[in-house]
């Protein structure tokens, strides 16, 4: 009985060492799995992107993106109250976010429109709860080049306060990711 407990006394360090000897071994290994590169859409075959909008981030907490490709959104509204996801760099998102004023106190029944702002060259796509949007796109390849990058945001009033807005990171067909000239733009309320 004393061999016994003391067998199993000692099982416990010498498995902990076996442990540590395999999480050591993989750390080392250069076969570790890294994480692919997109594949470029095109317009025969859309790369697939999933947004699902919550009350009040997004899921993926950033959206990688590469300049020229052809994606098909695929917008899920999981949470209780109409979102957007409005794909654009900095200035476009403020311009919308002072376009979409028109929204506020608007009555029961479709959303109205919201013509877009001057030289918007991005997208917007517009869900309600519990609902899912497709939208196949173009990433413009001037995307690369607009000072401050791109952005995932929500003008619905109120909503880009609430902090509804996350990255676009840019990436080239290997999966480098692009530099963002000027540095990241951060997000801010503008004054209406
Ligand atoms: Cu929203």
């Amino acid at each position: 009985m004393q061999t016994a407990q003391r067998r199993i006394a000692t099982a416990g360090p010498v498995l902990a060492i076996v442990g540590m000897a395999l999480v050591i071994a993989a750390c080392g290994s250069s076969a570790m799995p890294q994480t692919p590169p997109p594949v470029p859409g095109t317009s025969a075959a859309p790369r697939e992107v999933n947004i699902i909008a919550r009350d009040y981030t997004y899921v993926p907490t950033r959206v990688d993106l590469v300049p020229g490709e052809t994606v098909v959104f695929h917008v899920i509204n999981g949470g209780l109250v109409l979102h957007e996801a409005l794909l654009g760099t900095m200035d476009q998102q403020m311009a919308w976010e002072k376009a979409e004023l028109v929204l506020v106190d608007a009555p029961p029944g479709p959303t109205p429109e919201v013509p877009p702002p001057a030289g918007f060259t991005g997208t917007r796509m517009v869900v309600a709860s519990g609902q899912r949007l497709d939208l196949t796109w173009t990433v413009p390849f001037t995307a690369a080049s607009d000072p401050g990058g791109w952005f995932v945001g929500c003008h619905i009033p109120g909503h880009w306060a609430k902090g509804m807005v996350v990255p676009v990171r840019l990436v080239d067909d290997k999966g480098n990711v692009l530099p963002v000239p000027g540095g990241a733009a951060s997000p801010s309320v503008p004054s209406s």
